[in-house]
């Protein structure tokens, strides 16, 4: 009996070999500092199948080891995946941005009037429950106060190519929170007078699919004054 066990996990662990490391298998996922640009110190890791082909893409927020005049690092975003038989960049947020709902032309390119960017929110998710979970970034530009916080929503398509699916861009900050299938996403609303500590309202949006239109869009969005 004991034999029998095992030859069973001989042929197991023989199975599990062959498709960890036969031709033409995947490689695994090297740590994000290997994958990241020379001198960059990743800070957040995504790992997620974008694309449906059960294989993951490694989406990786990282920092300048260099950091500017006033002390701040440069933010970077990138997304890997395998191409020929090796992790390779397929997307560098400092290049175009992925295309599509009106997005700008960069997703990491602080205006003149403001100092810099951070990376504020980095996920996967599945908006529409198909296995195929869309890329969450949040970008926080800020100077001497906070600047406009940007919600992206990228998908990869069957290609591997990343389109924006959602952008929506606050006037000062904001928070990007995700629950589950859905984001909730809350920011002031400034009127003309209001300053910028203190905006007279403040919004929540609660962002997801829209299964009759087959997209992701604001659900809902509630408007109250500040108390
Ligand atoms: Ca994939």
């Amino acid at each position: 009996m004991r034999l029998v066990r095992g030859a069973v996990l001989v042929v197991l662990a023989a199975a599990c070999a062959g498709r960890d490391e036969g031709p033409g298998a995947a490689p695994s996922l090297p740590p994000p500092e290997r994958l990241v640009r020379p001198g960059a110190t990743p800070v957040d890791t995504v790992v997620a199948d974008l694309d449906g082909d059960r294989a993951d893409e490694v989406t990786i927020s990282s920092v300048s080891g260099e950091v500017d005049d006033l002390g701040i690092a440069t933010p970077f975003v990138e997304v890997f995946d395998v191409r020929d038989g090796r992790w390779t960049r397929v997307f560098d947020a400092t290049g175009s941005a992925p295309p599509g709902a009106g997005a700008p032309a960069a997703m990491l390119s602080a205006g003149a009037e403001f100092v810099g960017q951070s990376v504020d929110s980095l996920a996967a998710v599945d908006f529409a429950g198909d296995g195929r979970p869309e890329l969450v970034v949040g970008i926080l530009t800020f100077g001497a106060t906070a600047g406009p916080l940007e919600l992206w929503i990228v998908s990869m398509g069957d290609d591997g190519t990343l389109a924006t699916v959602l952008y929506r861009v606050t006037e000062r900050g904001g928070l990007i929170g995700i629950e589950t299938d859905r984001l909730r996403v809350e920011y002031g609303v400034y009127r003309k007078h209001d300053p910028g500590c203190c905006p007279s309202r403040f919004a929540v949006e609660t962002i997801g699919w829209n299964s009759a239109a087959g997209r992701v869009e604001v659900l809902d969005r509630r408007v109250t004054r500040a108390p």
